[in-house]
């Protein structure tokens, strides 16, 4: 009895528990209960107008509607940019794509854009115990600079803060038209090894030049190199056969693979990053949806995308996880009719609008290029409503900070959690928009474009771009299709978001 009131035998209990509890507290992430699961499903080329949720009256969305009916349904949201590559790197990295002058369309062989060294937002999840997944498009480049697709390829996805990766390495009218699991090639034959070149083709390959016979999917511009299952594609290919994607399945394939993660990491908080192809270039629906939308495949892919993100929704609801995951839908850029290929996407389209009310498409500076369509879903923790608020894809990355009890002040990204969950309607007052290396500013209801040279449309896929000889300042609350240009009839106006537009982009 004496001896357990020993002083010294106090000293070494109180030691030893001590270093049970430190050796417990490195040894795992301390996860909260709690912490919700973060799903982003972020559709490719996906117009203002696309969808019935957003006022499409030629087609019917309904899986993608039940989100924003049950969610925040954002009327304006921007992607950062007007083309895939920026727009996915600032969601991604929660900074501006213009502050990275490699950050454009990148070709199937570039290195990959974001700096190992680089906060990312599945990083940031990560450090808080998340199990982080991405599946589907990447576009974001891939390796050092030459990448032997027969080794794997690294740096990567999972080299920024993927525990997972299952992706198309650029977009899917890009060679090399196979998919990449955590690094390797997927069914490749080390008999059959594959090759890519974006500069010349590989000796006696086909291509749609030589033989055109073998297309199945004309090509309109472009997309006349390496024949791939009858389409036409950007880039030179040579053997990887068996490796092979099939492009009808593929929205099947990836829907599979997203549910296969969920699945498997149910039980641990998960983020997982659901980037489909649909409805870029080329548009090859499964054959269960060929003629389904009366819009040709361009439409077919968007019911297919709908669909599969129904069957996803399932997926969370019989794994018992939806009440307990944030759904975030966007898409990276506006749409395109024509934009590489004979698919009838034209011809079809009808009255249909794919940019809705909004002037511009893919490639604008115009609105249709960077504002998407945005919901935030979160069954019995998000109330269902509409919100006008100002934000940005690259601000989820604080938002999401917040959101699992850590921060992030080192990049673009602003903490607008409550905006999100739409408790609030206080969103950004400024944002800077970039397309094809352009910018423009954003400021409360007003939009200024600065003078551009270069052509006022592109012929090719029946796009304004936004370019002027003249500044445009237009009052997006009065003018959302941007008519009339008040650069000359409000001239303080226009001093007041050059001047802002000056100091935002550090000239
Ligand atoms: C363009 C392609 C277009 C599409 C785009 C990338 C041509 C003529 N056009 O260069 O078809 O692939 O790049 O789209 O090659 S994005 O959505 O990934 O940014
Ligand atoms: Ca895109």
């Amino acid at each position: 009895m004496k001896n357990i009131l020993n002083p010294l035998i106090w000293v070494m209990l109180i030691v030893f528990f001590g270093c049970q509890s430190k050796k417990k507290e490195n040894s795992k992430p301390v996860v909260e209960k709690d912490l919700p699961n973060i799903v982003i499903i972020y559709l490719d080329d996906l117009g203002y107008g696309d969808l019935s949720a957003y006022g499409a009256t030629e087609l019917t969305t309904p899986n993608i509607d039940a989100l924003a009916d049950g969610g925040v349904r954002f009327t304006d949201a921007y992607a950062s940019s007007a083309t895939c590559t920026p727009s996915r790197y600032a969601l991604l990295t929660g900074m501006y794509p213009w502050r990275n002058k490699k950050a454009k369309i990148l070709p199937g062989t570039a290195p990959l854009l974001i700096s190992t060294e680089q906060q990312t937002l599945p990083k940031l999840l990560k450090k808080k115990g998340y199990h982080t997944g991405i599946v589907g498009k990447w576009h974001l480049g891939l390796g050092t600079g030459v990448v032997d697709w027969n080794q794997s390829v690294s740096p990567g996805p999972n080299e920024v803060g993927f525990d997972e990766s299952y992706i198309l390495a650029a977009t899917q009218d890009r060679v090399p038209t196979v998919y990449i699991d955590n690094g390797n090639v997927v069914g490749l034959n080390p008999n059959d090894p594959i090759e890519v070149d974006y500069d010349k083709n590989f000796e006696g390959e086909p291509t749609a030049i030589s033989n055109p016979e073998m297309v199945t999917m004309k090509w309109h511009h472009g997309h006349n190199n390496s024949i791939v299952n009858g389409i036409p594609r950007i880039g030179y290919m040579k053997g990887g056969n068996d490796a092979k994607w099939s492009d009808i399945d593929m929205a099947d394939h990836f829907l599979g693979k997203a549910q296969a993660y969920v699945k498997e990491h149910k039980n641990k908080p998960f983020f997982l990053y659901y980037a489909m192809q649909q409805p870029h270039v080329p548009r090859t629906p499964h054959p269960r949806f060929v003629g389904k939308s009366g819009l040709g495949p361009r439409g077919d892919v968007i019911l297919e995308a709908d669909w599969c993100i129904g069957e996803f929704m399932k997926t969370l609801e019989t794994e018992g996880v939806l009440e307990n995951t944030l759904v975030i839908f966007s898409s990276d850029n506006g749409p395109v009719l024509n934009d590489g290929y004979y698919d009838d996407a034209v011809e079809k389209n009808g009255s249909h609008t794919p940019s809705g009310k909004l002037r511009g498409g893919k490639y604008s500076l115009f609105e249709a290029g960077t504002r998407m369509p945005f919901i935030t879903y979160w069954k019995g923790s998000i109330k269902p409503g509409i919100s006008n608020a100002l934000v940005c894809q690259m601000d989820l990355l604080a938002s999401i900070a917040k959101l699992i009890g850590t921060q992030d002040n080192t990049t673009d990204s602003k903490e607008l959690l409550d905006v999100f969950l739409g408790k609030s309607q206080d969103g950004r007052h400024d944002l800077v928009l970039e397309a094809t290396s352009r910018t423009a500013l954003r400021s409360g209801d007003w939009l200024m474009i600065p003078p551009y040279d270069g052509k006022t449309i592109e012929e090719r896929v029946n796009i304004e771009l936004g370019n002027s000889q003249e500044f445009q300042l237009y009052n997006l609350k009065e003018d959302i299709g941007q008519t009339t240009n008040l650069a000359e009839t409000n001239p303080e106006k226009l001093k007041e978001m050059i001047e802002k537009f000056e100091i935002l982009r550090g000239k």
